[in-house]
């Protein structure tokens, strides 16, 4: 059942900007604080950002 839900509500998006690891934290630190935010998973080589929302909205 946990894995099912996972993939439903998660975002990725490429960020071109994100060359360092203080970028990366950068943006793990803005979108964690977001209220719909449940996870943050960036991939610094392949410059993607995976967002997780919480469920319902
Ligand atoms: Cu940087």
């Amino acid at each position: 059942m946990a894995a099912s839900s996972f993939a439903a509500t998660s975002v990725k998006a490429t960020v071109n900007g994100m060359v360092c690891a203080f970028c990366v934290q950068g943006i793990e630190k803005r979108l964690s604080k977001l209220p719909a935010t449940q996870a943050v998973h960036v991939d610094l080589k392949q410059k993607v950002v995976a967002v997780e929302a919480k469920g319902g909205k």
